[in-house]
């Protein structure tokens, strides 16, 4: 394919880096958008050691072209992407667009990209398509530290209903959700405790700053929340206001269900409508979430679970004067009924604590094994169990699934997915119509535990 040098955005630290310095200064600050034009989104992106302010102090991070999180894709179902890779980390990386059902050829987590070289990701955003995704490394074994150093970038792909009144009119925003923690300047190495755990820093930050403060022009706010953390669970619930969820991981509900508190485990993505009911500042609280970490696996076996934290503020909406909210949206998508699955495939995840390990069907990921076959075109019963004692979000690339029932109680709402949440002993029923063929792979989304061997192939043909 022939590119248009003139047309491609090459993202120096330059540009990039004085974009960041401005979006810092100001209250609210968001990574910086790069929009597909006419129809294409051409970019060179280096992945590389960046010297950046985070929460006020100097830090050394890995970034995509120079901004913590990395910038913000949108484009349209249609739309031509072909974005190179420049892999200036010291070690190899790779590309994972999540929750894209794009051909396992270009989105392939067993292709490495060497440092020094380049690689570029080109497809078609696919129709129908619409919602809140994301891209970070995918190299077995090297996950949970890329992604801890500050690899993650939102893509957010823009759909017709976009244009309905109440969505329209409402003030929108991305909230990439991701915790990191500094030692010396640079992102805290793993101990052995954070590759049977996960990796949580003290730092929470919204969009790389630590309790912003968005002061909004209007009374409905249309949030984009992205939880790009190894492993903290964001439970969240706003001072004095309901939270209306209005898309999933892979797009819009049929319509607006209404949250007192929203969880979204690593990886997961949703959609939300604020409503102002008054003036004043209220406080999005990350709340504790209890999800099975050991406070001692390693040295004297079990001591029972690490105390749970404290609620704590993450960031603060200020309404406008005199608010009036828009209506909510009626109708959202409309979203297919699954019936009938031709197969059903089960799924157990295990834990060996004691030796760091971790286990799909009692298997670690081995990339020449194919774990489960299937046919384009069939629809699949896909039964998980968590059978550790730690909750573990299950993650499927390239074929997005309605959940059918979690913990033995029905989904509330159907929705595309492609991440879930299973607490420990829970048993998670999906409904997974095949979709492009190839390879690709399933895995926890606790990128330690992935890098550690919870990760399985599924080949479609
Ligand atoms: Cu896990």
């Amino acid at each position: 394919m022939r590119t248009d040098r003139r047309s491609v955005l090459k993202l120096g630290a330059g540009l990039l880096l004085s974009h960041w310095v401005r979006a810092q200064r100001a209250s609210w600050p968001e990574p910086p958008v790069l929009r597909a034009q006419e129809g294409r989104l051409l970019l060179e992106l280096p992945a590389a050691p960046t010297r950046l302010k985070v929460a006020g102090r100097e830090a050394l991070l890995w970034t995509y072209g120079g901004s913590f999180p990395g910038p913000t894709l949108r484009v349209r179902p249609g739309d031509e992407v072909r974005l190179t890779l420049v892999n200036r980390l010291p070690e190899a990386t790779n590309l994972h667009w999540h929750g894209l059902p794009i051909p396992p050829k270009v989105d392939d987590p067993f292709r490495e990209i060497p440092k020094g070289e380049a690689w570029t990701y080109a497809f078609t955003v696919p129709k129908e398509l619409a919602g809140t995704f994301w891209y970070h490394p995918h190299l077995h074994g090297k996950v949970a530290p890329q992604l801890f150093a500050g690899l993650a970038g939102a893509l957010v792909v823009e759909s017709p209903l976009d244009r309905l009144p109440e969505l329209q009119e409402a003030e929108e925003h991305l909230l990439v959700l991701k915790d990191l923690a500094l030692e010396n300047g640079q992102p805290a190495p793993h101990t052995p405790m954070d590759w049977v755990n996960g990796k949580e820093g003290d730092l929470v930050l919204v969009n790389g700053a630590l309790r912003p403060t968005l002061q909004a022009q209007k009374a409905t706010l249309r949030l984009r929340l992205l939880n790009a953390a190894n492993a903290r669970y964001f439970r969240l619930r706003l001072e004095d206001h309901p939270l209306y969820l209005i898309a999933a991981d892979g797009g819009f509900l049929e319509e607006p269900y209404e949250l007192e508190e929203l969880l979204l485990a690593p990886g997961e993505r949703a959609e939300v409508l604020v409503r102002f009911r008054k003036e004043g500042a209220f406080r999005l609280l990350l709340l504790p979430y209890e999800r099975g970490v050991h406070a001692m696996p390693m040295a004297h076996g079990m001591h029972g679970m690490a105390p749970a934290d404290q609620e704590e503020p993450l960031l603060t909406l200020v309404a406008p004067q005199n608010p009036k909210p828009l209506p909510l949206p009626l109708r959202l998508a409309r979203l297919p009924r699954l019936e009938k699955p031709q197969a059903t495939w089960r799924l157990v995840f295990g834990e060996d604590m004691m030796a760091g390990r971790f286990f799909i069907n009692g298997q670690a990921f081995d990339p020449k094994r194919v774990d489960l076959r299937g046919q384009q075109g069939q629809l699949i019963l896909l039964e998980v169990e968590n059978g550790g004692d730690m909750d573990h979000p299950f993650h499927l690339h390239t074929h997005p699934f309605q959940v059918l029932s979690l913990g033995g109680k029905p989904f509330p709402h159907r929705a595309w997915k492609d991440t879930v949440n299973l607490k420990a002993k829970e048993v998670a029923r999906l409904l997974v119509p095949l979709g492009l063929p190839g390879r690709t792979v399933f895995h926890c989304h606790i990128v330690e535990h992935e890098d550690r061997g919870m990760m399985g192939v599924l080949e479609v043909g």
